[in-house]
């Protein structure tokens, strides 16, 4: 490619893409509300709120594939979800439109599934069970790029992401790690497919554990290389909490118990 987009460049996922796709294109466009590094050598820092039609309009000009990073990430107010999440969704599938429909990565949650327990093994053919307004923007999401996809032909990998992190942090995390390395080889299998549609795929490594079948990554040639069960003896060390709780009970875990936030 000769420019990638990663929108939520200032973000948690966003800066772990930066520091590690620039042999994917030959300039990294990097967008976000919040502040940025300095460009360096191969980038370009472009401030952008999804928010605004016309400055996102500007922003995807010119690129040839986006990873869509950016938005809110977890439970938060509907004002908030809704300038990030579905406004700004739809700013971006609109200028996409405009430029020729560069190939999206969109990064969808498990949050979309939440209310599915634990002892249920899904496919991508599920129904959605989201737990939350942040995990209905994400279901929106989804269906906007279905749209799109059908109407107009534009492709999007709609990357379900489990945990992305270092390693898991507790015991439902050993079902819904995504290591790093696997969270970089989907996207460059992503980018790199010769046809991709508009499939939904697992962000999610071969956890011995895992909950999602992992199927239609085969369609871009994804396999996951990591697996949550080096972390076990850590993760079984710690607390365990209540059969009963959130966290036990349901995929999303504690998201499933956060209220409506008012603000
Ligand atoms: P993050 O919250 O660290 O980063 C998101 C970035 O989006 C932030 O830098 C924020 O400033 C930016 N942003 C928010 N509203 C914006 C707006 N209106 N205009 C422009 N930028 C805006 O989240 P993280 O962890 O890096 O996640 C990246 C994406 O992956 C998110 O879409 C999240 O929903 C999704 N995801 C992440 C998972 C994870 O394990 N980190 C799991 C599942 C999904
Ligand atoms: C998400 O969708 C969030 O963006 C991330 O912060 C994690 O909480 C993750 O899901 C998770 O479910 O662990």
């Amino acid at each position: 490619m000769k420019r990638l987009l990663i929108t939520g460049a200032a973000g948690t996922l966003g800066k772990l893409a930066r520091a590690r796709l620039g042999h994917m294109a030959d300039v990294l466009r990097l967008a976000d509300i919040a502040d940025m590094d300095p460009a360096g050598d191969g980038e370009e820092v472009v401030p952008c709120d999804l928010a605004d039609a016309a400055a996102v309009h500007d922003l995807v000009q010119g690129c040839d594939g986006i990873l869509h990073l950016g938005g809110i990430s977890v439970e938060r107010s509907w004002d908030q979800i809704q300038r990030g999440n579905i406004t700004g969704v739809y700013n971006l599938y609109e200028a996409a439109r405009a430029h020729g429909h560069p190939r999206i990565l969109f990064a969808t949650s498990n949050h979309t599934i939440g209310y599915y327990r634990q002892d249920q093994v899904l496919r991508v053919t599920d129904p959605v069970k989201p737990d939350g307004l942040y995990g209905v923007s994400k279901c929106f999401g989804e269906a906007m790029a279905s749209m799109y996809h059908s109407k107009f032909g534009q492709e999007t990998a709609l990357v379900r992401i489990g945990s992305c992190l270092d390693k898991p942090r507790d015991r439902r995390m050993m079902s819904t790690w995504l290591s790093p390395d696997d969270f970089v080889s989907l996207i460059e299998c992503v980018f790199r497919a010769p046809m991709l549609g508009c499939p939904i795929i697992w962000g999610v490594s071969d956890n011995n554990a895992g909950w999602w079948n992992t199927e239609t990554a085969k369609l871009i040639g994804w396999r996951p290389k990591d697996n949550s069960e080096i972390f076990r003896v850590e993760i079984e060390a710690t607390p365990r909490p209540p059969a009963d709780a959130p966290q036990s009970v349901y995929q999303g875990g504690v998201f499933t118990a956060e209220p409506i936030h008012k603000t």
